[in-house]
């Protein structure tokens, strides 16, 4: 795959979630770096600008899915449920949702797929251990559960039929850390991008697992294991430090959301 900015590199490439926060930025980011970039989500989305086609649908939809996937020759799966949410709604959107991108993407010969996991597949570690991708899952709800799931199924896919896949688990992406938490898991966006380009355009990827996360100084994580990606953060949080610290200068440590990584998800349901 060619990789020179100056040119479209990227080729053919789906946004799915692109409504969504991430996607919003990713849209802008990617566009003209694409021979192609198809946006999707459930909600209205804005117009297709050059280069973009726009396509409204469920990740539920099987039909609509194989559909929107014709043509493309990789994928960032974004779309879905993105916070702790009742199981019956997760299933819909992550777990069916991601299973029929993976057919679609069979289907329709798909080289690659960077799925956007989620630190909270392994949340109920604690925060006074630094893990890394090869160590066994510890989900903390519904939502890290379905992107086990996401992760597990692209395994297979690329141990049976050859898709490669990145496996993103995104920290906590947004302008600012907003916490004190978020100082050891915050992703700037200019990282994210970073991340996603490097993981499409990395020469052979099989199936990686890498934690997305700028270069914070404090970290519960060790993306070693997925160095060969060639990401390098240029971001870090410590600017933010001071002043997240004085928002809140006691941390209770018998808190399970301070001593889980999960932070505030470890509270979240049951829903029933
Ligand atoms: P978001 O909630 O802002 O965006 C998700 C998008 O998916 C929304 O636009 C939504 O309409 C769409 N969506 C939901 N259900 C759908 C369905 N059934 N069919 C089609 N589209 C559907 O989330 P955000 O922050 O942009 O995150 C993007 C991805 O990254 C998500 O998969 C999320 O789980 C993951 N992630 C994000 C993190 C973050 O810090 N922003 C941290 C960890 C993971
Ligand atoms: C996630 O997976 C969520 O999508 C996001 O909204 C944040 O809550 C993030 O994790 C986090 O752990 O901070």
């Amino acid at each position: 795959m060619p990789t020179s900015a100056a040119s479209p590199s990227l080729g053919r490439v789906l946004l799915t979630g692109a409504a969504g926060g991430l996607g919003r930025q990713l849209r802008t980011r990617l566009r003209g770096r694409t021979t192609l970039l198809r946006v999707s989500d459930v909600v209205a989305m804005d117009p297709a600008q050059e280069g973009e086609e726009v396509v409204q649908c469920a990740l539920e939809d099987r039909a609509a899915v194989l559909k929107l996937l014709e043509g493309m020759a990789t994928v960032v799966h974004l779309g879905g449920i993105s916070t702790e949410q009742p199981f019956d709604d997760i299933v819909q959107a992550n777990i069916i949702g991601v299973y029929n991108v993976y057919e679609a993407a069979r289907k329709h010969g798909v080289r690659r797929i960077v799925f956007a996991s989620s630190n909270h597949v392994t949340g109920y570690y604690r925060q006074d251990e630094v893990i890394d991708p090869t160590m066994p899952v510890r989900p903390d709800g519904h939502y890290g559960i379905s992107k086990a799931f996401g992760e597990n199924l692209s395994r297979f896919y690329f141990d049976r039929y050859g898709i490669e896949t990145v496996c993103v688990r995104i920290g906590s992406s947004f302008p600012e850390p907003k916490d004190r938490r978020m100082l050891a898991t915050w992703l700037s966006f200019d990282d994210l991008e970073r991340l996603v380009v490097a993981s499409l355009t990395a020469p052979i990827v099989g199936h990686t697992i890498a934690y997305g996360m700028s270069d914070n100084t404090t970290t519960w994580w060790d993306n070693t294991p997925a160095r060969h990606l060639g990401y390098r953060p240029q971001d870090s949080s410590e600017p933010f430090r001071a002043a997240r610290e004085a928002a809140q200068p006691v941390v209770d440590v018998t808190d399970p959301a301070a001593i889980y990584q999960a932070g505030g998800f470890v509270r979240m349901g049951p829903f029933e």
